[in-house]
């Protein structure tokens, strides 16, 4: 079964690595969110592209959730000593993806087709897809103005107020080779628990993407990033919340409709259904929370159930 994938980092990488087991790493898709994307020491960095990449290579760090497992950082406490900027943790090897990558389009190449070759290097058998070559960047406005996606939420902490957020570039931008063919061929569109406004909203964002999923002839089957009335990781309430959507699967599925189908909720969420169905969305209850491999795979499986159903 052909699969595609609407994915941010940490989150979706569970998932993926579930559904890759699942179907087949050739039969997964993924189109990812670059509006987390950023500049640092002269590289480009694109972390929920790299998260994905590492995490079905079976190289991410499961510990932190980001980052290459068993990576060192002397290379940032040089350049702290230096006094360069360092409150983003760009690991040893980690490194050489960025410096590859920056070097890439430094040359010319799309960031897709860079993006295929890392993967293609670490052995990842299934399809990586930015969703753009384009630049577009998630800014957050807070009470002491505007700030990129990585200096609200590493610099930062998350800690400071969200009064808005902003796709810059998305109106002008296209979506990737790839990414409307993605969606029109699968045969199950899956909306991986990532974050609904800074990791699935840019993809969102990018002018043809929401007219694709409504037209899709594949159902869209999503996972709740939402359980018990915050999120399972990361700033995805405050962020609902901003936005003014409830921090609940009902602010999830608001967030998708109307082209999302199914919505799978953790049963602590039961007394969403109701309103879900209300909105048209058919809810399924499910152990949701991934917390090893074999929930992974489980929670895979009964994404590919819904299809079924
Ligand atoms: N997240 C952090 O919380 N702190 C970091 O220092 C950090 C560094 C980092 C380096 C490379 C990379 O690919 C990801 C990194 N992340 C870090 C994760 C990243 O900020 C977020 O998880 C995503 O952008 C949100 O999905």
């Amino acid at each position: 079964m052909k699969v595609t994938a609407l994915a941010g980092g940490t989150g979706a990488a569970k998932l993926l690595r579930g559904l890759a087991a699942c179907v087949g790493p050739r039969n997964l898709t993924v189109i990812g969110n670059t509006g987390d994307d950023l500049e640092i020491w002269g590289l480009h960095v694109s972390p929920d592209i790299d998260s994905v990449t590492y995490a079905l290579a079976g190289r991410l760090d499961v510990e932190r959730g980001w980052g290459l497992a068993g990576d060192t950082f002397r290379c940032l406490e040089a350049m702290a000593q230096l006094g360069a900027d360092s409150w983003f943790n760009l690991g040893d090897r980690d490194l050489a993806t960025h410096i590859l990558r920056t070097q890439a389009l430094r040359d010319g190449a799309a960031l897709s087709t860079v993006t295929a070759h890392i993967a293609r290097d670490l052995g990842v058998q299934a399809l990586i897809l930015p969703m753009s070559d384009d630049s577009i960047r998630t800014w957050l406005r807070t009470p002491e103005g505007w700030l990129t996606f990585q200096e609200y939420f590493v610099r930062e902490k998350a800690l400071v107020e969200v009064l808005e957020v902003a796709y810059r570039g998305a109106e002008g931008a296209r979506p990737a080779p790839g990414v409307l063919e993605a969606i029109a061929a699968a045969e199950l569109i899956v909306v991986c628990p990532s974050n609904p406004v800074t990791s699935v909203g840019p993809v969102l964002a990018v002018p043809g993407v929401v007219h694709a999923l409504a037209g899709a002839r594949a159902p869209v089957v999503g996972v709740s990033p939402i359980v018990a009335g915050a999120a399972v990781s990361g700033p995805a309430g405050d962020l609902m919340r901003a936005r003014g959507l409830p921090v609940s699967p009902v602010g999830v599925a608001l967030a998708y409709a109307p082209w999302l189908g199914v919505l799978l909720i953790d049963p602590r969420d039961q007394a969403c259904v109701p309103a879900l169905l209300a909105h048209g969305v058919s809810p399924a209850v499910a152990d949701i929370v991934m917390t090893d491999r074999e929930r992974e795979v489980a929670l895979a499986r009964r994404v590919l159930e819904t299809l079924g159903a």
